[in-house]
């Protein structure tokens, strides 16, 4: 059976992005196609400025979110990384593999280290070899498929660079895996800066749908949406990016194409109109859901139990030997 693996991190509150680029095709595919694990990946909300209190509030958030989205424990592994040491073990090993020059090439660092000067931070070591411990992530559990949005295919592909120099140099370990992407809204945009992508840790809240926002806050961030002076509505993701964000989400959620959805409309406030209604509607089930399971915190922490048992003994022996190929003793 196919093994999938992705993850979300707790570095803020998440975003129709987060959910329409990756958690959703995690529930409604993934998770009833393959042996699937989905981990929120909390050491790398290490690697930014953080508060430990809020970084312990959102990893809670995420996981009960993940399971208000659909995914069900009975089908898949939800767990917490920093629960599974097997991830730190990995990534040592594979910072003997990668290089500084890999590290330093990788566009997400460029641009949260710039970030992090901006703000008149330091930039963490940690920031820089994320990526690594990402490698570690996907590849302790033997992954062939990494489900995610646009901005972490670089990250799968230096995984897979990272995947096959250890195989060459110390004989065959680890599976090679592959980022797969979804069909529409792999890079759902910020409504306020349509030419960056729609994160979490950015601090313009205007132009970021989260996945809690009451109805009418979506409308109001929706019915804002930058767009341009024109008025035809068409599909133009590099001459028109406000507007084919827009076609973007309403494809996504309605199932629709955004160049068959662009022939619909002839003004962009129908098209934000409904693009508001069908992204309130996307989220409906989800908020229900999430708030009857902040009602149950202790099934919440048992998901968690569970699924840190379950993918410490998926991780563990390839872990292992990965140790004993690349020169270490097995204890005494
Ligand atoms: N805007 C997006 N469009 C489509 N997919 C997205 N993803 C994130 N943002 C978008 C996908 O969601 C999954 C989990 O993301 P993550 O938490 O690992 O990474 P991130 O959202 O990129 O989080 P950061 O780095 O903490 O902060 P921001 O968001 O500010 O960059 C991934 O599959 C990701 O592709």
């Amino acid at each position: 059976m196919t093994r999938v693996f992705s993850g979300i991190k707790p570095t803020g509150h998440l975003t129709l992005g987060n959910y329409l680029g990756a958690m959703r095709r995690w529930a409604e595919v993934d998770q009833h196609r393959s042996d699937a694990l989905f981990c929120i990946v909390d050491l790398h909300a290490l690697t930014v400025d953080h508060d430990p209190a809020r970084v312990r509030r959102l990893s809670r958030q995420a996981t009960t979110l993940l399971l208000a989205s659909g995914l069900e424990p009975e089908l898949c592994t939800v767990f917490l990384q920093s629960h599974v040491d097997e991830h730190t073990r990995l990534s040592y090993l594979l910072e003997c593999v990668a290089t500084d020059g890999e590290m330093r090439r990788m566009i997400q660092y460029k641009e949260k280290a710039a970030r992090e000067r901006l703000r008149g931070g330091s930039v963490r070591l940690s920031l820089l070899t994320y990526p690594v411990l990402m490698a570690a992530d996907i590849l302790a559990y033997g992954a062939d498929e990494v489900p995610v949005g646009d901005d972490q295919v670089q990250h799968v592909e230096l995984t897979r660079d990272l995947a096959v120099r250890f195989n060459q140099r110390y004989g065959h370990t680890f599976t090679v895996p592959r980022a797969t992407r979804p069909e529409v809204a792999a890079r759902v945009m910020n409504l306020q800066d349509p030419t960056s992508k729609m994160g979490k840790s950015d601090d313009s809240g205007p132009g970021i749908v989260y996945l809690l926002d009451e109805p009418d806050v979506v409308r109001k961030k929706v019915m804002r949406a930058v767009t341009d002076s024109g008025r035809d509505v068409e599909y133009d993701r590099e001459g028109r990016p406000g507007v084919a964000n827009l076609l973007d989400i309403l494809a996504a959620c309605t199932g629709g194409n955004p160049e068959s959805l662009a022939a619909v409309y002839d003004s962009y406030g129908a098209l934000k109109k409904d693009t508001a209604e069908a992204v309130v509607e996307v989220l409906r089930p989800v908020q229900t859901r999430h708030r009857e399971l902040c009602a149950e915190p202790a099934y919440v922490e048992e998901v968690l139990r569970i699924g840190a048992e379950k993918a410490r003994a998926s991780a563990r022996p390839t872990v292992d030997s990965a140790y004993r190929a690349i020169g270490l003793l097995p204890p005494v």
